[in-house]
């Protein structure tokens, strides 16, 4: 079994419940159990004149490999992204990959770590929940990417 973490984000359709909807979801994987859960964050998107994002961050443990992970997690964004959207729409819900155990992943379809999360607010403090002391696959601590990373932005729901 390996320690993996999720990135879930959702600016679409009562976003809040997008993501305690696909709570449920990753519950349901098979040979994988939800570990935690951190609170859930608002904060602008990244993209501008687009609704507030509602993110958190899930941990898992799972015997699934990344791929099958990835088709996985796809599959649940397809079951709740009902609407169409553009490439750099809105979205009802997005799933990545931040963590993989300590795995170095550099496929086409997949690459852990994410290759954004080291200097995002809406990632970095969620993670920081539940994986205090967290070490990267590159020496990195997390410790040092939250020092270098403002949390000015972000606003933490009430559970
Ligand atoms: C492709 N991929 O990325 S969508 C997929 N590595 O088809 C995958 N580690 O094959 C590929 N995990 O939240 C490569 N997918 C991957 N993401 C990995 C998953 N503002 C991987 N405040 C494209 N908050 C894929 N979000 C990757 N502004 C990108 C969705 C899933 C995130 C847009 C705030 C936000 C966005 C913009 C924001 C936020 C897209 N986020």
């Amino acid at each position: 079994m390996e320690r993996v973490y999720i990135g879930l984000g959702s600016n679409l359709a009562e976003p809040a419940e997008q993501l305690r909807q696909a709570l449920v979801a990753l519950e349901q994987l098979p040979d994988t159990r939800l570990a935690a859960v951190s609170s859930f964050y608002v904060s602008d998107s990244l993209l501008p004149g687009q609704p507030r994002y509602t993110n958190a961050v899930a941990a898992l443990e799972t015997g699934l490999e990344p791929l099958q992970l990835l088709d996985a997690l796809q599959a649940i964004e397809l079951d709740q992204g009902r609407e169409r959207h553009e490439r750099w729409g809105p979205r009802t819900l997005d799933l990545d990959i931040l963590l993989f155990g300590q795995r170095l992943i550099d496929e086409p379809r997949l690459r852990v770590p994410h290759y954004h999360m080291h200097a995002r607010a809406f990632v970095l403090y969620p993670l920081a929940e539940l994986a205090d002391g967290l070490q990267l696959p590159d020496g990195r601590h997390l410790s040092e990417l939250l020092a270098a990373c403002p949390f000015e932005g972000l606003e933490r729901l009430q559970p």
